[in-house]
C-alpha cells in the first residue's frame, strides 16, 4: 500500500519535503512507521543506510513515526485513531488554498474501534472533502488478537458508504489492483471523501511468519530474518 502511494499515486518532491503543492501522507498507524521509512528512503527523502538506525537514541527515525523527527513523516503517529481527524484539518486548509493537493491517510483496522475516527467520518463527508483518501490495513487483527474477537467493526463497506463516503474494497496485496483503486480514488468526481479499504495478511509472502499467531508485536531472531528475506528474494526474482 505505501509502495504504490509513494511510488504511483503521490505527487511530491523528495528534495523539498515542504513543497506546498505536495500531496500529504498522514500514517496514523505510527506503529508501522518503519515501513514508512522505508517508503521514504526509497523514494529520496534521507539515505537508505539512514534506515539502520531505526530506534536508536538520537535517530530520525523514532520507533513511532513523529513530526519533525523525520523528513517526509507529516504528523506524530503513536496514540491511534488521530490521522483522519488531523486529515480533516488539513483538508480544510488546503481547500482554502484553493489546492489541488490531497491528503492520503492509512489506518490499522484496529483503529476502527475509536471514536474520533468515526467523529471524523462523519465530518469529512459533511464538508464533502474530496481530497481526503483513506486507506486502512484491514488484517484482521490488532494489538490484542483478531479484530472479530476484539471489536468486531465489520461490515466495513456498508458502513462507511452509509457515513457517505466513496468506498472501494481491495486485496491490500495486490498490487495491480491497489494500482486501480488508487486510480479510481483519485478520479472519482463525486464530491465526498474516499476510502479504500485493503484486505491485507501480516507476513504475506513468508508462510513461516504468516502462520503465526501473535503478529502485532513480532520479533525476528537472525535466523529467522535471514530465512524471511531467501523467500522474499526467491520470490520477487520468480
Ligand atoms: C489511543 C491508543 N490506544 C491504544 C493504543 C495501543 N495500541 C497500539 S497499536 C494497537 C493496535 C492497533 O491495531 P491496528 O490498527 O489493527 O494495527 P495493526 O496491529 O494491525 O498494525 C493498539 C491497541 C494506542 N497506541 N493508542
Ligand atoms: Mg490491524
Amino acid at each position: 500500500m505505501l509502495a504504490v502511494a509513494f511510488f504511483h499515486a503521490m505527487r511530491y518532491r523528495a528534495d523539498e519535503p515542504s513543497w506546498e503543492g505536495r500531496d500529504r501522507f498522514f500514517l496514523s498507524a505510527g506503529h508501522c512507521g518503519i515501513s514508512l521509512y522505508s517508503a521514504l528512503a526509497e523514494a529520496g527523502f534521507f539515505p537508505l543506510e539512514e534506515l539502520d538506525t531505526y530506534g536508536l537514541d538520537g535517530s530520525r527515525l523514532p520507533m513511532s513515526s513523529m513530526w519533525p523527527y523525520t523528513p517526509g513523516v507529516e504528523m506524530s503517529g503513536g496514540s491511534i485513531g488521530l490521522g483522519l481527524p488531523m486529515a480533516i484539518g488539513s483538508a480544510l486548509g488546503l481547500r482554502l488554498k484553493k489546492s489541488d493537493a490531497f491528503i492520503y491517510t492509512m489506518m490499522g483496522d484496529g483503529e476502527l474501534g475509536e471514536g474520533p475516527t468515526w467523529e471524523a467520518a462523519q465530518a469529512a463527508a459533511h464538508y464533502h472533502l474530496s481530497n481526503i483518501i483513506a486507506i486502512v490495513d484491514v488484517n484482521g487483527v490488532q494489538a490484542d488478537g483478531r479484530m472479530a474477537q476484539v471489536l468486531c467493526t465489520e461490515p466495513l463497506h456498508d458502513k462507511w458508504a452509509a457515513f457517505g463516503w466513496h468506498v472501494q474494497r481491495v486485496d491490500g496485496n495486490d498490487i495491480p489492483a491497489l494500482v486501480a483503486a488508487f486510480d479510481k480514488a483519485r478520479e472519482c468526481t463525486e464530491p465526498k471523501p474516499r476510502i479504500i479499504l485493503c484486505d491485507t495478511r501480516m507476513g504475506h509472502g513468508i508462510p513461516f511468519i504468516e502462520a503465526r499467531e501473535k503478529l502485532h508485536f513480532i520479533r525476528l531472531e537472525p535466523k529467522d530474518w535471514k530465512r524471511a528475506v531467501e523467500v522474499l528474494d526467491a520470490g520477487r526474482d520468480a
